[in-house]
């Protein structure tokens, strides 16, 4: 595969931009080549700068549920777009776009649009704290909520990929109020409520998916839900990759496990810059302009970003049938790669292929996956123009526009692996 262009281009960047890429992960750190630089994308598939066609199940790490520039979503943000691009006052798209997920995400009530997933798993943990009045939370260990200081402590995703689950520059005041317990270990976290009484509120991922994809084991979300009500604190679920993605009504409705706050992101705008965050009436009363808890932003619920948000959900809305054909399609890569010895967890189009041996439950197991075979793995993958996550603590993701035959010739290339 020729990649001069990419090498070429990753040097300049890294002249202005740290590490050449504007997030870590996309630096190809973990599986040590060359970033593909990409000049555009298209249904199941990007087109890198040097003419590559590489078959996506990145997805942009989840918003292409529908595959890459949709034509419906595309014509709908070219029209927003020449009524102007942010206005910084309110619009009725906005009020479209909440309704959308208040209808379809059984624990929102009311909801506020914010420009990252980052941005609503911050503001999330500040509502909880401003509504409970506590200043600890728990979060899981490997499980990531986006970069805000509180909850970079023993995060996954990037910082997993790097083997530095602790970000510098985080003051230790941070790290004293973010309580670590374990993925599906619900004695670790009645362990934390015994021995802390001012915790505000639990925040998970539903469905792991940041030290590659862990579901919750039956009974883990329920005890979850039963020890924070028990103890006075809040539950937030960050479904910033679940959301939209394991059903329309997200982990929530999929588990049917009611939390109090819900994060979303990626899918919910599209492909453009927005997230959201909600939860119980009650709850979001707190929010400035109405409560004390301030959060705001400039871009927030901009016309363009919710416009590709409204476009994509209407379509999933109606195209149920979209979720039966991830189902399908993800089941067959599932069995193609358990052929060939691999743990695989899986949640409908949502899933990793670990290389270790047995099951892998929780953050322990998954750190004993082998980096090394993963980067081979990555490295075969690439070489047969199939584009997976550099990193063995990321997911797969797969579209409406990874048909039958686009599965067949992954099969084709894994059953073809020997690694
Ligand atoms: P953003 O700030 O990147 O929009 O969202 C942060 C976030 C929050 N919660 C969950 C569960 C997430 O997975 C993320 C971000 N996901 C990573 C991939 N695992 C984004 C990719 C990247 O960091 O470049």
């Amino acid at each position: 595969m020729n990649t001069e262009k990419s090498r070429a281009l990753f040097e300049e960047a890294r002249k202005y931009i740290p590490g050449g890429v504007n997030s870590p992960v996309r630096a190809f750190g973990a599986v040590g080549q060359t970033p593909r630089f990409m000049e555009y994308a298209k249904g199941a598939y990007l087109y890198d700068a040097d003419g590559n066609k590489l078959l996506d199940y990145v997805g942009s790490w989840g918003p292409a549920i529908l595959g890459h520039a949709h034509p419906e979503v595309v014509e709908a943000v070219r029209d927003a777009c020449l009524r102007g691009l942010t206005f910084g006052a309110p619009t009725e798209l906005e009020t479209e776009l909440a309704k959308q997920i208040v209808e379809a995400v059984p624990a929102v009530e009311q909801v506020r649009l914010v420009s990252s997933g980052t941005e609503a798993c911050m503001s999330a943990i500040r509502v909880a704290r401003g509504y409970t009045g506590r200043e600890k939370i728990v979060k899981f260990r490997g499980c990531y909520h986006g970069h805000s200081d509180g909850l970079l402590v023993k995060a996954g995703s990037g910082l997993l990929t790097g083997s530095v689950p602790d970000s510098a520059g985080v003051p230790k005041g941070y790290a004293e109020t973010t309580l670590l317990a374990e993925f599906n270990d619900w004695g670790s976290v009645e362990a934390l409520f015994s021995a802390h009484s001012d915790i505000a509120a639990v925040m998970v991922e539903p469905v792991a998916a940041n030290m590659g994809v862990v579901p919750p084991e039956p009974g883990f979300l329920e005890g979850l839900r039963e020890i924070t009500k028990r103890h006075g604190a809040l539950l937030i679920f960050d479904e910033v990759i679940t959301g939209f993605r394991v059903s329309y009504g997200g982990a929530g409705s999929y588990y049917n496990v009611l939390p109090d706050l819900v994060c979303l992101g990626k899918i919910v705008g599209g492909g453009m810059p927005l997230a959201a965050y909600g939860g119980l009436r009650e709850i979001m009363q707190t929010v400035a302009p109405l409560g004390p808890v301030y959060q705001a932003g400039t871009l927030s619920g901009n016309p363009v970003a919710v416009t590709a948000g409204i476009t994509t959900l209407d379509i999933l809305k109606n195209h149920p049938e979209i979720y039966n054909q991830l189902e399908q399609m993800g089941a067959v890569l599932e069995q193609a790669l358990r052929a060939k010895g691999l743990t695989v967890n899986r949640v409908g189009s949502l899933l990793t292929a670990f290389f270790t041996d047995g099951p892998v439950r929780s953050y322990g197991d998954a750190l004993r996956a082998d980096t090394d075979r993963y980067a081979r793995f990555f490295a075969h993958m690439l070489e047969h123009d199939i584009y997976v996550a550099p990193s063995q603590f990321e997911a797969m993701f797969l579209s409406a526009d990874h048909g039958e035959d686009v599965i067949r010739r992954t099969v084709d290339v894994i059953e073809a692996m020997e690694l």
